[in-house]
């Protein structure tokens, strides 16, 4: 006998294994997701339940791991399938159906579009998202761009460089940022927009936790609200999302700029960040935002410490499984500092590799500074990921 070991961390070995030996292609797709181990954390598991997974578990050659109210259970995707199929349910596992269910269904087929207003953006290639900031203490341009013909001149670059999207901001959420009004922050976005807007650049983005803010912009013609605080600043902004057709991206921090850092306190920081940004996004669709226009993100550096940052990005497959799809915002930021030694103004490098870790394990949204190196790292990286 011959033995070869196949990568497991993606399904494509499988796949291709299969495919060589002549199945057919969808076939054999299938068999490979199938056979890919899946592991989940339940919670609020009560003693019936727990000793029914132990039982299922035994049968079904699935791990089961068990504590006073909680249960890990480890298996192929196929073997968990069953669990979340009222039909095929063992009997007092009812209340695990819907979650499961939900997660495998997104698991085997990934979110591929994200609606925005007015269009869609397809996410089967890496989508960079390009920073034009429009604040004058902005920590990572310095202010350079703070008037309007600046910032379209750094928008046309962007887009050069392989941006698909624009998020133009006017407010610093770095921690001790003044805070700015709705009127000053709508000063500064709005004539950006327009511009950008008139010369068809874009789909543009607008940086906002402010309601008002993201109407005004909204009206000169942005695509996407992209709100750091998660719908959690503005109660009003989920609405003018919903009303306005737009796209969201709804971002996971505690607290304010001012208050985040001394909320950096988690057991284990991507299962609380997926639970706290799972929230957020029911935030927005009971606002009445529909699914195909929500993106999560992680909100690398609010509140995380580097430490939590690095679990974040690698565990990132956690926040993968809400089922929406995922951007990420590493670019520049401190963490990167405290791993590689490098001043803000020379951290485009450490960025680039943070995208292409975080496209492996499943972001789809790039936010960046720079996008010349973002986008030849994820150009790299995504040549690597085959899409069925
Ligand atoms: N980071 C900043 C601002 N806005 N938005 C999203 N969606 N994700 C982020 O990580 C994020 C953000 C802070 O960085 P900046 O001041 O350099 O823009």
């Amino acid at each position: 006998m011959k033995l070869t070991p196949l990568a497991a961390h993606t399904p494509e070995a499988v796949r291709a294994a299969l495919a060589a030996r002549g199945w057919e292609a969808q076939p054999a797709w299938f068999a490979a997701t199938g056979v890919q181990s899946l592991v989940v954390l339940l919670e609020d598991v009560t003693e019936p339940e727990r000793e029914a997974l132990v039982r299922w578990g035994a049968k079904a050659g699935a791990d089961v791991l068990t504590g006073d109210g909680w249960a890990l259970v480890s298996a192929a995707a196929s073997r968990l399938a069953p669990l979340a199929r009222p039909d095929r349910l063992p009997a007092g596992l009812e209340s695990l159906a819907p979650a499961l269910g939900r997660f495998l269904a997104s698991y085997a087929d990934p979110p591929r579009r994200w609606e925005i207003a007015g269009r869609a953006l397809s996410l089967d290639h890496p989508v960079l998202i390009g920073i034009v900031n429009v604040t004058p203490d902005s920590f990572s341009d310095g202010g350079r761009f703070s008037t309007a013909d600046r910032a379209v001149a750094q928008a046309e670059r962007l887009v050069a460089d392989g941006c698909e999207l624009l998020d133009v901001g006017g407010e610093s959420t770095r921690p001790g940022a003044a805070p700015v009004a709705a009127p000053e922050e709508i000063a500064r976005v709005a004539p950006v927009i327009e511009q950008l807007a008139r010369r068809g650049l874009g789909p543009v983005s607008v940086d906002t936790r402010k309601a008002a803010v993201a109407r005004a912009a909204l009206a000169v013609g942005a695509a996407v609200i992209n709100d750091v605080s998660g719908l959690a600043f503005d109660p009003d902004l989920a609405r003018v999302v919903a009303d306005g057709g737009a796209g969201v991206i709804v971002m996971h921090m505690r607290g304010t700029p001012d208050t985040m850092d001394g909320l950096a306190v988690y057991r284990q920081v991507a299962a609380e960040v997926a639970a706290e940004l799972g929230a957020a996004a029911t935030r927005a669709e009971d606002a009445g935002v529909p699914r195909e226009r929500i993106v999560v993100d992680p909100g690398f550096g609010f509140a995380k410490g580097p430490e939590q940052n690095f679990r974040l990005l690698d565990e990132l497959a956690t926040v993968v499984g809400l089922g929406y799809p995922v951007a990420v915002g590493p670019s520049r930021k401190r963490f990167l500092g405290a791993a590689t030694g490098r001043p803000v103004d020379d951290r485009d490098r450490a960025t680039a590799v943070a995208c292409a870790l975080a496209w492996e394990r499943g972001a789809r949204l790039f936010r960046v500074h720079d996008a010349a190196l973002a986008c030849e790292a994820l150009r790299v990286a995504g040549a690597t990921t085959s899409v069925p």
